[in-house]
Formats: structure tokens, sequence, C-alpha cells
């Protein structure tokens, strides 16, 4: 795919009153454009101010142009930048002048999605631009500035190196033999050995760092009546779950994204764990125990007036111990116990009065934030990512198992190539417009 060069126009700054409104204009024939607006335009990334006009020359505002020659600018095409006033109306009028004249509107991320054509940045580093955007922390953003100046690119080329070095060995004692390629079977295992051990590291600080993106899935199940509801709704600070006194209230799962102190948590509250022959109930059972399987966290709220019931063990062993767990011995505004921490997996608190909660938020955030400890080697990597490296370290275990197992030597040969092919989906994938509309179309408009 070659990049279109025709000429997009957005507004780079939100909509709304400010002090400044950025307009950018990009592709080919930007100048012959933006000078029949602004007059002769500045030399290259020098700042001049100039009076904005309609087709009838009607002046719209007046504000600084900056000139950037390709490929030295954002898209890597002719750009010019107006930053007039910040009034919509403005601004509104200055893209309808472009717009009349021949340019389009930019489509979301279309200023990355060019730049990333023009080869400007590979698409991880696109990536990282809409995750500095959105990064909702200092950690966050930090992690994204750091994908951005191509830390992780740099990183994944090395990979790609070595993978590339021995691809180029395999192959070539393959055509020539052993006299032509002194290494031995076990140091390429060892190789390989290394480059699975490298991947599996970078894997485990994109799993931290996702967290940071995506949070952490939080779910609160327990029996019947325990009240799940209304810590939901304590936690997501409205009423949104019905809380009733009757067993089996909620049936559906339901979900609310929050952000604790710049952490977002996906809370979702399940229907109470019971025996029952009401097929509803069963079904919401059933979608309660599946949502456990995702959780990073489960709260396993029970009746601290009611304690703890073989039943509670029975259901726990239902989806395995190896989850964590927490206990929330709730109702203590009933049960007399004093709230907060009882011990390190259970808490003390009541929905209903709110006294524990507190405690239990500060609990949680701490608990995510020792998941993303050792923030400086954090990556923000996204699923697509995860998925690429955990491909490619897939492959190179193949490899390694074919030479130990005196497996033909081209099996190895072909888990490298594709270990390399898995590789290269991070950063230079096969440009389908399915795959760039799916990364670029989440951008804001003007990116
Ligand atoms: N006194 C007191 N009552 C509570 C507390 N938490 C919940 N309740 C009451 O217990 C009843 C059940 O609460 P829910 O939040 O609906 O319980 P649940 O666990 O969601 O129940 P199901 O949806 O049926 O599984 C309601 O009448 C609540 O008002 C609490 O901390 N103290
Ligand atoms: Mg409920």
């Amino acid at each position: 795919m070659t990049a279109r060069r025709d000429i997009i126009v957005a507004g780079a700054t939100p909509t709304g009153i400010g002090a400044v409104s950025i307009v950018r204009l990009s592709g080919e024939g930007t100048f012959a454009l933006a000078e029949r607006v602004a007059g002769p335009l500045p030399p290259p990334r020098m700042a001049r101010v100039r009076t904005f006009r309609d087709a009838q020359n009607c002046e719209i505002d007046y504000g600084l142009v900056i000139r950037f020659v390709r490929p030295h600018s954002y898209t890597g095409e002719d750009l010019v930048e107006f930053q007039g006033h910040g009034s919509p109306v403005t601004v509104e009028a200055l893209i309808q002048v472009f717009l009349e004249q021949g340019a389009r509107l930019a489509r979301p991320g279309e200023f990355s999605e060019r730049s990333f054509l023009n080869g400007r940045m590979d698409l991880a580093q696109a990536e990282a631009v809409a995750d500095l955007i959105n990064a909702e922390s200092r950690t966050a953003a930090r992690a994204a500035f750091q994908s951005l100046s191509g830390a992780f690119s740099r990183e994944v080329r090395h990979l790609g190196g070595r993978i590339q070095s021995l691809r180029v060995q395999a192959e070539a004692q393959i055509d020539f033999g052993e006299e032509v390629i002194p290494s031995t079977p076990s140091d390429t295992a060892a190789v390989l050995k290394a480059l699975e051990e490298d991947l599996g590291r970078l894997i485990n600080r994109g799993e931290a760092g996702m967290i940071l993106r995506q949070g952490w899935t939080l779910v609160l199940a327990g029996p019947v009546n325990a009240g799940k509801s209304t810590l939901f709704n304590r936690f997501v600070g409205e009423s949104k779950a019905i809380v009733t006194p009757l067993p089996g209230t909620t049936r559906d799962l339901l979900e609310a994204d929050c952000l604790w102190e710049g952490i977002r948590l996906h809370i979702i509250d399940s229907a109470g764990f019971r025996e029952t022959r009401d097929p509803i109930e069963q079904e919401g059972i059933r979608r309660a125990l599946n949502a456990v399987g995702k959780a990073q966290l489960v709260l396993y709220v029970i009746d601290d007036t009611m304690g703890w019931h073989p039943e509670d063990e029975s259901w726990q062993q239902k989806w395995g111990g190896t989850r964590r767990i927490w206990r929330i011995h709730n109702q203590i505004d009933r049960s007399g116990r004093k709230p907060g921490r009882v011990d390190t997996e259970s808490f003390a608190l009541s929905a209903e009065t709110g006294e524990g909660v507190a405690e239990l938020q500060a609990a949680i955030l701490g608990e995510v934030r020792s998941a993303t400890a050792g923030s400086p080697e954090l990556l923000l990597a996204r699923p697509r990512h995860l998925d690429a490296l955990s491909k490619c370290r897939r492959e190179i275990l193949g490899a390694r198992i074919a030479l130990e197992h005196n497996e033909p030597f081209e099996l190895m040969a072909e888990g490298v190539r594709r270990a390399q092919v898995a590789l290269g989906q991070i950063l230079d994938p096969p440009e389908t417009e399915a795959l760039l509309g799916a990364i670029f179309s989440t951008f804001c408009i003007g990116k």
C-alpha cells in the first residue's frame, strides 16, 4: 500500500473555547492551498503571523503559520499548521475554507497513519502515539513515551537481528553442509534458548504494561444475598445494580469501568451462588463462574453474620485455587466485627454504611501497583504485540526441541523462519487495510 497524498485537514486541538486552536493541513499541494488562505508562507519551521481569509477574501482570523517541508514533518508530507484563536466558530470556518478548496476532512488517526506509511514511524511507535495521548497515569504515559521514542522497537529489531543470523546460518548449513558452518547443534540450541529467555522477559514486561492499559478485572462473587450488588454500587459510586432483600436478585453480569487514583479497574457484579432449579438463575451462575475465570482478583463476599460455609469452599473449588481470591466479610454493621483488614486476604466492611470500604480499595490499588512494580522497565504492549511475541517464542521453542531431538535440520530452520515472520508482525506487518483501520481508527481526529 502506498501513502495517499490528497490533502487532509483537521483540527489538532480539542473542540471548544481556548487560547489557541491548531488546524493542520497535509498532503500534496498543501503549500499552494495554504498560500491561497494565508498569503505567502514563512520559511520552513519558522512561525509568522498571517491573516486567514476565505475564497471571497473575507477575514476569518489571524494567527501563526508554520510550514514543514516533506519529509521533515509529522506525516512525512508537506504540512502546514495554522494556530489561530481558540474559537470553535473560526476553527470551523477555517476548516470549511480548506474543504471548499480541495482538502478533505482527515479520518481519525490519518496523520499518524500517513506518518507510518511514509516510514516516519514504525507501527509500534504509531500505536504509542495513541497510548501516550490516552494514558491515564504518569506511569502509563512514561511507558508510552518509551515506546514512542523507539525503545520497544529497538528491542524487537535486536531480537529480529538475532533470529535473522540464526536463519542465515541454518540455511547455509542446509545448502552447504557442516564443513562451511563450524557451529554445533549444542551452540545453536544455546542461542535458541537465550532467545527464548529474552522473549520471555519482554513478554513479562508487556504483560505488566497491559495491566496499566486495561487495568484489572475485579469480580464480586459469593453466595446470594451477601451484599455483592450493594458493594458494587458503592465501588462505582451510583446505584447501578438492583439491590433487594430477596436472594437471587442479580442474574446478568453487571460491568463498570472505574478509575481509582489513575488506575483502571473493570468491576463485575455477578449472580449469587446457590443450588437452584431456575434455568435463568442457573445461567446467571454459569456466567458468574465464567467471569471469575477471567478476573485478576475475585472478591468473595459473604454475610459475616452467616459466616463461612462448606458450600463456599465447594463453589471456590469449581474454579480452582490458582486465582487471587480475597474474602470479604460484609455486613459488619450487623455482626459487630471491626472494619479493615482481617488477614492478608480477608477484609471486614459494611457495604451498606461504607465503613471498611476505603481500606479495601486501598489494598486493591496496592495489589495492582505491586503487579506493575519495576515501572522503569514497563512496556505498554498491546495484545497484538504480546500475541506476536508469544508466537515467536513458541516457534523458537519448537525449533530448539526439534534440534535436541535430532529431527531433520530443515524442521529447525522452518521454525526459525516462522519465528521471524511472527516477530515481523509487530513493526512491519503486511499493510492490510483491516489491520491499519483497526489501529488508526481508535485515534482521535487530527492526530
Ligand atoms: N445491614 C446490612 N445490609 C446489607 C449490607 N449489604 C447488603 N445488605 C442488604 O442485603 C440484601 C442483599 O443485598 P444485595 O447487595 O442485593 O446482595 P447480593 O449479594 O447482590 O445478592 P444476590 O444478587 O441475590 O446474589 C439487601 O437487602 C441489602 O440492603 C450491609 O453491609 N449491611
Ligand atoms: Mg446482587
